[in-house]
This record gives C-alpha cells, structure tokens and sequence, in this order.
C-alpha cells in the first residue's frame, strides 16, 4: 500500500499502536496530534502538531496527503463543551479540507452511537442511531456529516463504529464488542484501499460468536475479521444494573438520572 496517510490522534493509545503498522505496509505516514508523539517517530513517518479546532492547521496538516484515517477528538464522555470543540469543530475542519483535497476519510465512529439499545437486540447499521451521551452523538454527527458530504459532493467516508479495541478482551461485555488489534489494522487497509466506498459504515468488531451487530458495509469494502473475543471466555460480568443492561456498557450509566423502568 503505497500511499501518503495522514493519521490523527496518533499520540493516542490507537494511534500510537498503528503508527508502525501503517509504516510497515509501505505507507508513507504523516502522524498529528494536539499532544507530543510519545515515542520514536517511526521512519518512513513524520510528526506535526496541531489542534483540530485550529482550521488553518487541519488544512496544512492535510495538504499534500492521499487519504485520512481520523482517530482524533475526545474517547469518552465529557461535557458538551469540549465535546463540541474537537468532535464537531474538529471533525466538520477536517472533512472541509478532505472534500478541498478529494480525500477519502477513515473515521473512528463507536458503539456509542447506538449504546442505549439492550444486550437482547442485534442491529445493524440501517437501525436508527440511539446515542448514550454526548460522546456518542457526536459520532453519529460524523456518521451523518459523511452521508451529506457524499450526497452533495462526492467526498467518500468509511465510519468504523468501532466496538472495544483492545489487546484482549477483559470483561464480559467485550465477548461481543471486542476489536482486536489486528483486526482494526486490517479493517482500516481495506477502508484505504477500496476502490470504491461511497458512504460506508462499518461494525468496528472481530468476529466474535456473540456478536450483536451484523448488517453492514464490511463486505462491500473488503473488510474479513479474524479474530474472535471467544476463545478468552469465560470473562467476569462488570458494573451496575444499568451498564450491564445496555450495549454501551458503562457509558450508559454515566450520569443516568431515569427512574420511570
Ligand atoms: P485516545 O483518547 O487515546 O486518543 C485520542 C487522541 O486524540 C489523543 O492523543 C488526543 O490528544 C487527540 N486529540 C484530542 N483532542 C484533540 C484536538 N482538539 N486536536 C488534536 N488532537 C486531539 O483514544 P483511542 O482509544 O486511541 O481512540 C482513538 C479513536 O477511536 C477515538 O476517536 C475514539 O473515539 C475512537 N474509538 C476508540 C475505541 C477504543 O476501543 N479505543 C472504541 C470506539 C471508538
Ligand atoms: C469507546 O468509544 C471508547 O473510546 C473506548 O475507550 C471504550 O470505552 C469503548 O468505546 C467501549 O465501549 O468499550
């Protein structure tokens, strides 16, 4: 894969794990951050400091790249504020640029766009969304950003609605959200490497027998897991009545104030 990928949120903790596997699929790669790169700046890669909320900076930091792979913003939920300032502001800087350099998006969506519906139901990604917090609205505000900027202008998306990406499942929970390490890298090399995605959203999970998501567009853009959260289980049920009740897990149960159920 010879291309030139720009990686946001590379100093964070999936950033950081796919810096050297970008770079050693033969992808010349530009890493950017809010935050210092904490390690060695792989060769074949090069580092460029920059806030998402700084439009001018997201247009340089784009210029001259062939395809973005957006893991950059806030990871979890917090106030609406800085919320807004990195996952809305930021995201909508960096799709205005991709669609002035025609550049495809990658973008790390989550769960937390539909955390709200229960462990029972399988979903696809056609279900209407049902966020669990600010977090996961904002992600489906990218979701929907890429649907309009496809309609309108042609700029292509791949949305990862990525499930727990971890170097091993932990939990019970993750027997249906894992996403290992590996399988995310394939995922995002098939994203990159379609021919063809138009607006795609795609379930960011392994292929784990309890599996709660199904209908997508991983099979249109070439997207094969591997791995399966199974052969780590059995694993401990964690947290409150609330969190092991919806699919969002703990998400769900921050600052939940519902006592009509
Ligand atoms: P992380 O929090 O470790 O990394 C996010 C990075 O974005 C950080 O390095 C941070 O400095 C950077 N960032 C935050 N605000 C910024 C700004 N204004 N300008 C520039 N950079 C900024 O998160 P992690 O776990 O690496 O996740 C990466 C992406 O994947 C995130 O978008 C997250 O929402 C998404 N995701 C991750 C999942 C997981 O299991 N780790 C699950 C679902 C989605
Ligand atoms: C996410 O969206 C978060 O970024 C990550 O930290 C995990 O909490 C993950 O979802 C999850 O739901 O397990």
């Amino acid at each position: 894969m010879a291309r030139h990928i720009l990686l946001t949120g590379a100093s964070g903790t999936l950033g950081r794990m796919l810096a050297p596997r970008l770079v050693a699929h033969g992808c010349q790669v530009r890493l950017s951050d809010i935050n210092p790169f904490p390690d060695p700046v792989p060769e074949g890669a090069a580092f460029v400091q920059a806030d998402l909320a700084d439009e001018g900076a997201v247009r340089r930091v784009v210029e001259g790249t062939d395809a973005i792979v957006h893991l950059g913003g806030i990871s979890v939920e917090k106030p609406f504020r800085p919320i807004i300032e990195a996952n809305i502001l930021g995201l909508t800087h960096v799709f205005e640029a991709a669609r002035a350099e025609k550049q495809r998006i990658v973008f790390a969506s989550s769960n937390h766009t539909i955390g709200f519906y229960e462990r029972e139901e399988t979903l696809s990604t056609k279900d209407p969304v049902r966020p669990d917090g600010y977090y996961g609205l904002s992600k489906a505000y990218a979701e929907m950003l890429g649907r309009m900027m496809f309609d309108k202008h042609g700029l292509e998306s791949v949305h990862m609605r990525i499930g727990s990406c971890l170097p091993k499942p932990t939990e019970a929970r993750h027997l249906s959200t894992w996403l290992s390490h590996d399988d995310l890298e394939r995922l995002i090399i098939a994203a990159v490497e379609a021919d063809k995605t138009g607006h795609a959203v795609v379930w960011g999970v392994s292929a784990n027998t309890r599996s709660w998501w199904k209908g997508d567009d991983a099979e249109r853009i070439g997207y094969r897991p591997q791995d399966n959260a199974e052969t780590f289980a059995p694993l401990p049920e964690e947290g409150d009545a609330i969190t092991r009740r919806f699919q969002g897990g703990s998400f769900t149960a921050q600052d939940y104030t519902r006592d009509d159920q």
